[in-house]
Formats: C-alpha cells, structure tokens, sequence
C-alpha cells in the first residue's frame, strides 16, 4: 500500500493500514522537513533534549455538571490513554509525539475571535469563556478516521450558546474554525504534511445541533495541551479530525470552507466526514473501530455505528447523498 503524494504536498495521513516501514519513512521525512524549515536548530534541538523530562502545563480543576442526556454508558477510556495517545500534528505526527512536545504550548493568554458574518463580532479570553455558559460534564464517544476510538468525560457547553451571543446574520450559512499554528510553540508547523493553519468547519446547523461541544475540559480538569488546551470543539458523530484542538478563530461565512484534510487529500477526506460503517475510506473499511485502552489488538474490534450511535442527527442529512458528501 502507497502513502498518497502529489508534487506539492507530502500528505502523510492517517493510516491504519501504514506499515511500520512507512510509518518510519513518514516520520524521517517529517524531521528532515522539520530540520529544513526555519523552526529547525532551536526547537528541534530543545525538543530532544527535553524529550526525558517533558513536562505538562499543570491541570487546574474544572468542574462540569453532569448532563446524562449527553453521557454515554460506554466505561470511559483511562485518562493516561486520552492524554498520551493523540493526533495534534502541530506537535508530531507519532500518536506519544503531542503528549512529549505540547508543554511549549502557551494557553494563556488566549484569546478566540468571532467575526464574520455576526451582528456582534468580538474577541473572547479564556476567562469570559469559561463563564458564558454553565458548564457540563458529558461523556461522548469520539472515533478517529484512522479506526480506533475514545470515550471521554468532556467538560464544556454547546457551541450553540456562543454563537447565540454573536447573532450570526442571514448569509452565516458555515462555521470556519482555525486553530493555533505558532512556529515558536509547535515543532511540528515546519512540516508540509498539512497547509497550516490547521482549518474546520461546519455548516450551521450542525454548529447550532446541541451535541456540538465547546469544549474547555476533561476529566474534571482544563484540556492537557495535547487534547487542543484551551479551547477545542468536539463533534462527537464527525471523525475525530473535525473536531479542531486550540482554536484562535471562529468565522461564520457564506460559502463552505476550505478545510486543511479536505485540502491535503480530496479524495480521502470530505466535508462532512460524518462517522459512516458503509462508506470506506479509499484505503481502509471503517466498519469496525478498536477502542483505545480497552482492546488489545487481538481482541475483537467493535463495529462502528452510523454517525457514531449519535442517531439524533440523522434528520439534518436527509436527502443528502452520504456516499457522495463523505
Ligand atoms: N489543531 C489540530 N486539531 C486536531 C488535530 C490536529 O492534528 N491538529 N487532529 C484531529 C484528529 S485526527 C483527532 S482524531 C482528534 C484527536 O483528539 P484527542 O487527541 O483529544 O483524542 O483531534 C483532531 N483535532
Ligand atoms: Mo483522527
């Protein structure tokens, strides 16, 4: 099996079907990427050196009332799992890369800007965030286009109140989030595997669906840098890669945005990238899933549900060709 390249870019993507040979080959030409790019000597350097010692922003407490109409039965994945085994190619591209590298990470300040088509655009800290809504603790299922998946106790409220806040205006029909891509803090922007920023986005419906999470925590603690601290959104029935860590920008539009998988690989990676067992990514079944910290990888996988088990959103896609809008 071929790692998908095109001239101008080196899409080194998820891949559960990547061998150990081209997993290395991908992750060398990431440092010799690194080592070209003008991050290079310092971070690199300070990066290996660290690497014995890393050390975490340390959590503060961050409590969330528990929502069970949001809250899966499925046993939460342990914590160590959820923060040690990530995609936060800003960091790296090996799944221990976000957890080792992310300490450079500075979440605060931090400040998030809400423009575009709104009546009341603005700038938003950490702190005002944290206060605009009450938040809740729900457990969501969350599955990585790659096949496995996690169950986390996320702290945060939906994204609907904030957008409410804002009063998105008539031509608001998409949501743009773009996340952090700072040279100085994340070794991993001097790579080309993706064009930085890194950029999500949704349609505004499925902004405003109340499952969408604005999500500051987990685990009863501030995010860990490596799951997207301070800010994240989670999109529980959407691959996991819709789900955008560190977001500095929230821009509603017209048009649909250009988003940074979509732009990497077309064919791979669409839109709407909804959880779906019937529609296999060209290079790999998604039918089945094994869930972190739980299965070994000789247990048997689990099969996936449509839209992750999260039926509720069904409604928002009718008539909508999902084999065509994967
Ligand atoms: N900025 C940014 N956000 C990102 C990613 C990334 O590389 N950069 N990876 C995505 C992918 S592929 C997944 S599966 C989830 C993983 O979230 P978690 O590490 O908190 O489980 O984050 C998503 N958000
Ligand atoms: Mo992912």
């Amino acid at each position: 099996m071929l790692i998908k390249r095109s001239p101008n870019q080196s899409a080194v993507p998820f891949g559960s079907e990547i061998t150990p040979q081209e997993v290395y080959e991908s992750r060398r030409r990431f440092i010799q990427q690194m080592a070209v790019g003008a991050v290079a000597g310092s971070a690199l350097w300070e990066m290996a050196n660290r690497k014995a010692f890393a050390q975490q922003t340390p959590a503060q407490k961050l409590a969330g009332k528990a929502n069970p109409a949001y809250t899966i039965l499925d046993k939460p994945t342990p914590f160590k799992d959820a923060s040690g085994y990530n995609n936060f190619y800003e960091f790296g591209l090996d799944k221990s890369d976000p957890a080792e590298y992310a300490h450079t990470l500075k979440t605060r300040p931090w400040t998030v800007s809400i423009e575009g088509e709104v009546k009341q655009p603005m700038t938003l800290d950490i702190d005002s965030l944290l206060k605009l809504a009450p938040l809740e603790e729900r457990i969501y299922r969350l599955r990585c286009v790659e096949g496995w998946s996690m169950v986390i106790p996320w702290v945060g409220y939906s994204l609907s109140n904030l957008i409410k806040k804002v009063e998105p205006n008539g031509n608001a029909k998409f949501v743009e989030f773009t996340t952090l891509a700072d040279r100085k803090q994340m070794p991993g922007i001097g790579s080309r595997v993706l064009d930085w920023p890194y950029v999500e986005g949704l349609r505004i419906d499925e902004a405003n669906h109340p499952l969408t999470l604005l999500t500051l925590g987990m685990y009863g603690q501030t995010l860990p840098n490596q799951n997207g601290a301070p800010v994240r959104i989670v999109v529980p029935w959407k691959y996991g890669f819709k789900s955008g860590k560190s977001i500095v920008k929230i821009r509603f539009v017209r048009e649909q945005p250009k988003t940074a998988w979509n732009v990497s690989a077309p064919s791979e990676y669409g839109f709407y990238s909804n959880v779906n067992p019937n529609v296999d990514h060209p290079r790999w079944s998604q039918a089945t899933e094994r869930r972190i910290g739980e299965d070994g990888f000789f247990k048997a996988k689990r099969k996936t549900l449509m839209f992750n088990g999260y039926n509720e959103v069904a409604s928002m896609y009718t008539g909508l060709d999902l084999k065509k809008y994967y």
